[in-house]
Parts: structure tokens; C-alpha cells; sequence
């Protein structure tokens, strides 16, 4: 059974009716005005089957003037919609509460432009990733070097968008999710150790308001303080604000010598204090540091087909990832191999391997990318993405395990590196005196720590009315000021984000 959400459809919104319909058809066409039943179902259910709503049309824009011209219409009508991607969000933002339209963004999924400077800084206007596949088609400038289809991100390192230039942003769901999507929830990911948040790489967008004004905020300069930064708010706004049709982000130099290593450590304090080495003494080749518990490897071990231990079976409590990203192969192996060997000399790591080609890397990712999927398989999963301080992170996994005992499987891993926990709760259905047991608390134990109860996945339906455990009243209201401003009839993924009782 998914898990109950207790709460009133806002009788401001109107239902949709035929003359709707007629409407919608005008603007986009017969064939993307989408009814059918099984697609509905797909689109009203959150990749975890935890969340459904009830909505009854499906929008599939394929121009920005289309998503104007659908908000306008929508706004007028008091429509209530929301915006979906690749729908793999984790908060339940994503997906209807009642019978919001759906405007799913899948069919804009154009490359605009792709220049490279002299400084080989490569800006470009990315579209939206969808299938499992980037589709690169060809556009009109010249300097456009993508062909039809493009590299398959899943099956490489990184999720590089060419064989010369990389996405600065790299997340287990990259076969399905899409850039506005990642924007909108201003999404970390494996590499922000590296490349640091979206709200730096990404250059500029545009954006379209409930009332279907298009904002053109689409600059590709690396630097521009002429007033206030507007785009920031889009970045990480989770569809409240206005829907992101176009954006320029910044694509580094794919660099040739990648390494990866996967390691046991006997404690968190030892993940805790190789990080601190790691960056350190890898200092700038450093690209990826990750960790899970043992835990979380069962758990995959028990879920995943095809997933294997590299390393043998022994009692190991964690296990991380290194990986190092530079352009001497021979040199950045060597500065990781010392690493490792005067690491594992002194103890802090317990036993290691070192990918020894790109099939032997894919599968020591996949251990870490499959948690999520692991979780989902096997049964029901409350999620907890929080931002603490490293040394405290895992005291509060422990804390949950004593708590909740051996009725709930508890689970840790997450990005190290950026001090992201993903706290996961794993229980055969969903049960009521669990959670419980679980909230409030999670989120009092966040907030005296001073973390946030949303790292990086953002609020979405989940989270709307904890906001407070991470923010004060004085910016919550400001936030609502700002929602109310550019929404003013609140259509745009209503129930989300800012807490229902301070917005409708
Ligand atoms: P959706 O899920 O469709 O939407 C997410 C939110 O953005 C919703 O509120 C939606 O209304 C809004 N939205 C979508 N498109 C637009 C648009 N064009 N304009 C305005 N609003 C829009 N997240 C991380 O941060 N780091 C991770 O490492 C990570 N790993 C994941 C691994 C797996 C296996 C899965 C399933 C999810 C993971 N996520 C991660 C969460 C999720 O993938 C990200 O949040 C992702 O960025 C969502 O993109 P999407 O296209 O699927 O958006
Ligand atoms: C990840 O890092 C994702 O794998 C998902 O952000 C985290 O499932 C989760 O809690
Ligand atoms: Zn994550």
C-alpha cells in the first residue's frame, strides 16, 4: 500500500471540462492532449509508488510559446498543473495530489546551441535527458558538434553530454531524469564534490510564469551582477514558480584518466577521516567520494540481480568510493594507488580494489546507484536526505536503529564528500506507529544539529510543512511573499514546497 496523505483538494481550483479540452487541443494539438488511461496512471505515480494522484489530462508542450500559451490559459481558468520531467523526484513533487494537469516537459528535448571558448569553457544550452538516452538533434548554428544521438550516459562515467565535454552533474537516475527537471530540484548528485551546486554551473534560463509570461534569463556569461540574480530562484523552486522551458549550463572538459576505487573501512570514523586525506592529499583530481553501510550493501546484494561484492566476504561495517577524474593517466593512478597503500598501512581502510577497466567501474557504481532501487524492491521506504555535520552524520543512523529495533531495517549512505546523508527506512509495508516513531524526531534531531531536512532532493509534498526545521518563519514568509507574487492564483504545483496553511 503506498503511504496515506491526509489532505483537502483547494475548492479555488476549477475541474476541467470539454470547452478545456477544445482549448488544449487548439494549442498543442489532437495528439499531445493525453487521455489515455494507462499513461495517466504512469504520470500520476512517483517513482517510488508512494505518491498518486487523480489527474485526468496530460499536457506534452513541445515549444516554449506552447507552455505559455497552456499557463496563460490554466491561470485564467484557475487550473491547478504541475510540471513534470523525468518524474524519478523522491519528495512526491512530482506527481498530482488530486487532479492538477499534468505538463510533462519529455518532448523538449532540443540542443539549442554548444560553443566552446578559448578558455575551452564550454557553454551550452542543454535540453531536457529523457529514455535513457540523450537525443541530440541537429540544430541550426554552426558550432553545434552533436550528431542525432549522443553517448548513453548510463553506461560511462559520467553523464557526458560528448566525447569532448561532461555534464557537471551526474545522479543514479540519469537514464530518466531530464535537466528541468534536475534544475528545478537543483540536484547534487555524485559529482558535486567536483563541480560543485547547479546554482554554479548553471548559466542561465528561461523560465515561464503562471500567468505565461516568459522570462528570458538565458545568459551564458560566467559573470553578470546587473541587479538581482533572478535565476536563482527558479534553480531548486520544484515547479512553484514558474516552468524552466530552456537553460545554459556549463559542460567542463571531459578529462581522459578516470580511477575508481572501491573500499572497506572497519568504522564511520575511518570513512570520516579518509575523507578528510582524500581531499587533502588528492586535492584537485578528487571527483567522487561516496559511502554506504553494510546495510545498504545487503540490501543490494539481496535486490539487485547481477550485483556482486568486489571485495571478499569479510565483516566490513562500510564501504566508499573514490574516484579521481584528471588528464595524466599515469600520474593521477599513481598519486591514487599511494594514497590507498599508505591509507590502508595506517589502517583506515581495510581492504580495497582498483577498477581495472570501465566495465569493472560501471559495476562498482552500480552497487552505490542501486541503493535507491534495492529500497524500492524491497518494500516500503521512508527517505531522509539531510545535510549534517560529517562527524555527526552517522551518529543518527544509530541512533534510528536503536530506536526503531529489528522490526525496521535502517540504512545510511550517501555523499560523503558534501556531508549528504540519505537516511532510509525499510519496512515490508508502511506502517503508521513507524513512522511515528520516526517524525517528528528525524527532523528535531536535523535542526538542533543545525542541518537541513532537504540536502538535495528538495521538499516537494513530502516536506512542505517542515520547512520550519530548516528555515525561519522571516524567510518562510518571504518565500510565500515571493510564491504569491509570481503566482498569485497559486496554480503552479500547489500542496508543494511552502507549507498549504501559509499559501492557499
Ligand atoms: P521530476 O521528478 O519530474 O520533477 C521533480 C520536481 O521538479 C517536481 O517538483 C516537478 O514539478 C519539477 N519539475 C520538473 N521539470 C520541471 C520543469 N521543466 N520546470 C519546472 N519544474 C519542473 N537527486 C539528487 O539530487 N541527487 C542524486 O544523487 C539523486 N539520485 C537519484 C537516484 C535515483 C535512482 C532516483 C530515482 C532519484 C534520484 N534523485 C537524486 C532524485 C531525482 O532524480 C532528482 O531530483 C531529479 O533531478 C529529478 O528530475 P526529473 O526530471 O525526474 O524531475
Ligand atoms: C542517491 O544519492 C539518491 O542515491 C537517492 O539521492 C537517495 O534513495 C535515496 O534516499
Ligand atoms: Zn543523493
Amino acid at each position: 500500500g503506498s503511504a496515506p496523505i491526509v489532505m483537502q483538494r483547494n475548492p479555488m481550483f476549477s475541474t476541467i471540462n470539454a470547452d478545456d479540452i477544445t482549448k488544449f487541443k487548439e494549442i498543442l494539438g489532437e495528439k499531445n492532449v493525453v487521455q489515455d488511461e494507462e499513461v495517466l496512471l504512469a504520470a500520476n505515480t512517483d517513482w517510488m509508488q508512494k505518491y498518486k494522484g487523480s489527474s485526468n489530462l496530460l499536457l506534452q508542450p513541445r515549444t516554449t510559446e506552447e507552455v505559455s500559451q497552456i499557463l496563460k490559459y490554466c491561470n485564467s481558468r484557475c487550473l491547478a498543473v504541475v510540471p513534470q520531467g523525468g518524474n524519478t523526484g523522491l519528495v512526491g513533487g512530482s506527481v498530482p495530489v488530486f487532479d492538477e494537469v499534468i505538463i510533462n516537459m519529455g518532448s523538449m528535448k532540443n540542443i539549442i546551441s554548444f560553443d566552446k571558448d578559448e578558455t575551452s569553457k564550454v557553454k551550452a544550452f542543454v535540453p531536457i535527458q529523457s529514455g535513457g538516452r540523450v537525443i541530440f538533434r541537429k540544430t541550426t548554428r554552426a558550432k553545434v558538434i552533436f550528431r542525432n544521438e549522443a553517448t548513453v550516459p548510463s553506461l560511462d562515467f559520467g553523464c557526458f553530454v560528448s566525447i569532448r565535454f561532461v555534464m557537471p552533474l551526474d545522479l543514479g537516475a540519469k537514464g530518466s531524469c531530464q535537466i528541468g527537471g534536475n534544475v528545478s530540484t537543483n540536484a547534487g548528485g555524485l559529482r558535486f564534490v567536483r563541480y560543485g551546486s547547479l546554482h554554479g554551473n548553471v548559466l542561465g534560463l528561461e523560465a515561464v510564469l503562471a500567468n505565461g509570461t516568459v522570462l528570458d534569463m538565458l545568459g551564458t556569461l560566467r559573470k553578470d551582477n546587473t541587479g538581482y540574480d533572478l535565476k536563482h530562484l527558479f534553480i531548486g523552486s520544484e515547479g512553484s514558480l514558474g516552468i524552466i522551458s530552456k537553460v545554459s549550463i556549463l559542460t567542463p572538459p571531459k578529462l581522459s584518466s578516470v580511477n575508481l576505487a572501491f573500499l572497506a573501512c572497519k568504522d564511520y570514523v575511518s570513512c570520516q577521516n579518509l575523507l578528510l586525506e582524500a581531499k587533502r592529499k588528492l586535492g584537485n583530481i578528487l571527483s567522487a567520494f561516496e559511502f554506504l553501510d553494510s546495510h545498504s550493501m545487503d540490501l543490494v546484494l539481496n535486490h539487485l540481480e547481477g550485483v556482486r561484492n568486489p571485495l571478499p566476504p569479510s565483516m566490513h561495517n562500510f564501504y566508499v568510493l573514490i574516484e579521481t577524474t584528471g588528464s595524466d593517466q599515469s600520474y593521477d593512478k599513481e598519486k591514487l594507488e599511494a594514497f590507498l597503500l599508505r591509507y590502508m598501512e595506517v589502517g583506515l581502510i581495510s581492504d580495497g580494489v582498483l577498477a581495472q577497466d570501465i566495465n569493472q567501474a560501471f559495476s562498482f557504481w552500480r552497487i552505490r546507484e542501486g541503493v535507491p532501487e534495492a529500497l524500492m524492491k524491497a518494500g516500503a521506504v521512508y527517505k531522509y536526505d539531510l545535510s549534517l555535520p560529517i562527524e555527526k552524520m552517522y551518529d543518527l543512523v544509530e541512533e534510528m536503529r536503536m530506536r526503531l529495533g529489528p522490526a525496521a531495517k535502517v540504512v545510511g549512505y550517501g555523499h560523503l564528500g558534501d556531508g549528504n546523508l540519505h537516511l532510509n527506512i525499510s519496512l515490508p509495508e508502511y506502517d503508521d506507529t513507524v513512522l511515528g516513531q520516526v517524525e517528528p524526531f528525524v527532523y528535531e534531531w536535523t535542526s538542533k544539529h543545525r542541518g537541513s531536512i532537504s540536502a538535495e532532493h528538495g521538499l516537494g509534498l513530502m516536506k512542505a510543512n517542515k520547512i520550519h526545521y530548516s528555515k525561519s518563519t522571516e524567510s518562510v514568509h518571504l518565500m510565500v511573499s515571493i510564491k504569491k507574487l509570481l503566482d498569485p492564483n497559486g496554480i503552479l504545483n500547489p500542496y508543494k514546497v511552502l507549507p498549504s496553511s501559509l499559501t492557499s
